[in-house]
């Protein structure tokens, strides 16, 4: 019998004694759902070097197929976000056939506020209403292609903001982002949402005109109800306490969706999970706790962002997709109803050694079993990197086209 099949029959047999349904829990975890960033597969970098890789994705067809090996071996990857005009196409209903023929749908569409030169000054907040118009136009042309793809979700990442005290006045660009959200909202037709992205520094450096979740909740709350609030895990100050704010977004309705990703100092697009597994789980754990409520209304996008500068980028989304999952399971074997008596009792020491217990749980025979009922093989890394799939695309994409963020020729 395989290593993992003994394991499993052990760990299956400790949490069915514990009461956890394990039936749900496997259902649960084959309904999981991943969504892999198109610019994750294409060469990236900092402001200082983009070290281009063999194998990256040039095009976005390349992006799609790179995608299709990450929701191949994982099973919980089928659809991927898009970014504007990174993966601009003449034709998106011939690009969407293309993802369907290769078992993928079309995601998030991202607006690029942040490369057009005109943007210096920012984009939907600049002061030169000439410039604001051409922003929200490039964000309407994203509404426009979301249609076409069949994609609800609009994902908006503003990198407005200033850098100079005295630059621009603070109410004046608030409510410049509120007119022109407005428009935009008006735009999208429902079920539609709106998905607006905080993050507390970068590229501007004195201010953010959406830089952290209040920012993010106050224009959601302004526009309606399908205008929601992105959590990026990479953009937050050090020390923020994410899952409080992920549990705060549940009880307000406004949780969108995720950007996974991890940081040591700031946004630098580590693997999702690779720094502080952890904080990872405390996330799931929270989202667990919210859906068992269905008058939360949870609608939630799990999106990865992130572009690994110098890792191979199909295996290192498999690693960020996998630390997902084993988060999620984790999560879905916390004892509810122990954490609620210990909670309510006071005893911290019994609520902690709770949820700590399900986070030492050792979920990979779990997840081995779920794969392995799904028809895939039990290691989705392994499986991966012994298929050729990289040596076949480092052997035919020769010559590099512009990298994911669009970096020209660095
Ligand atoms: C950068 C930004 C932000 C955005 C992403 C894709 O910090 O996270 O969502 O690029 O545009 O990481
Ligand atoms: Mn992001
Ligand atoms: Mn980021």
């Amino acid at each position: 019998m395989a290593d993992w099949k003994v394991s499993y029959k052990a760990l299956a047999d400790r949490l069915s004694a514990r009461g956890v349904d394990l039936e749900a829990v496997k259902k649960a975890l084959k309904a999981q759902w991943i969504e892999t960033p198109s610019w994750g597969y294409a060469d990236s970098g900092t402001r200082f070097k983009v070290f281009r890789q063999a194998g990256a994705a040039r095009t976005t067809v390349e992006k799609l197929q790179d995608a299709a090996q990450v929701h191949k071996y994982t099973g919980v990857a089928p659809s991927v976000a898009l970014h504007i005009p990174w993966d601009k196409v003449d034709d998106y209903a011939a690009l969407n056939n293309y993802a369907k023929s290769l078992n993928l749908k079309l995601g998030a569409i991202n607006p690029n506020l942040f490369q057009d030169n005109n943007y210096m000054l920012g984009s939907l907040c600049n002061p030169d209403a000439t410039i604001r118009r051409q922003a929200l136009d490039h964000c309407l042309e994203c509404v426009e292609i979301a249609k076409t793809v069949g994609s609800n979700n609009i994902s908006l990442w503003l990198a407005d903001g200033t850098s100079s005290p005295g630059q621009d006045d603070f109410r004046d660009r608030k409510h410049r982002l509120q007119d022109t959200l407005q428009e935009l909202y008006a735009a999208m037709p429902e079920p539609m949402r709106l998905l607006i992205e905080y993050k507390f520094f970068e590229p501007a450096f004195y201010s953010t005109d959406l830089g952290d979740w209040g920012s993010a909740i106050l224009q959601a709350q302004r526009l309606g109800p399908r205008a929601m609030v992105l959590v990026d895990l990479g953009h937050h100050p050090l020390g923020t306490n994410i899952e409080q704010i992920v549990a705060f977004l549940i009880d307000e309705k406004r949780l969108g969706g995720f950007h996974f990703n991890n940081k040591k100092f700031a946004d630098d697009d580590l693997t999702t999970g690779s720094i502080n597994p952890y904080e990872l789980f405390l996330i799931y754990n929270e989202l667990v706790a919210g859906a068992a409520d269905p008058a939360n209304e949870m609608d939630v996008a799990y999106m990865i962002d992130e572009s690994i500068n110098i890792k191979p980028k199909v295996a290192s989304m498999i690693q960020s997709v996998v630390n997902c999952q084993e988060a999620y399971a984790r999560a879905l074997v916390v004892d509810r109803a122990a954490l609620k008596e210990a909670q309510a009792s006071g005893n911290v020491v019994k609520a902690e050694e709770t949820v700590l217990d399900a986070y030492r749980t050792d979920v990979r025979p779990l997840l081995a079993a779920v794969r392995d009922e799904m028809g895939l093989a039990p290691d989705p890394l392994a499986a991966y990197e012994a298929s050729g799939y990289y040596q076949k695309v480092c052997a035919e994409r020769k010559g590099s086209a512009a990298g994911g963020y669009g970096f020209d020729g660095q």
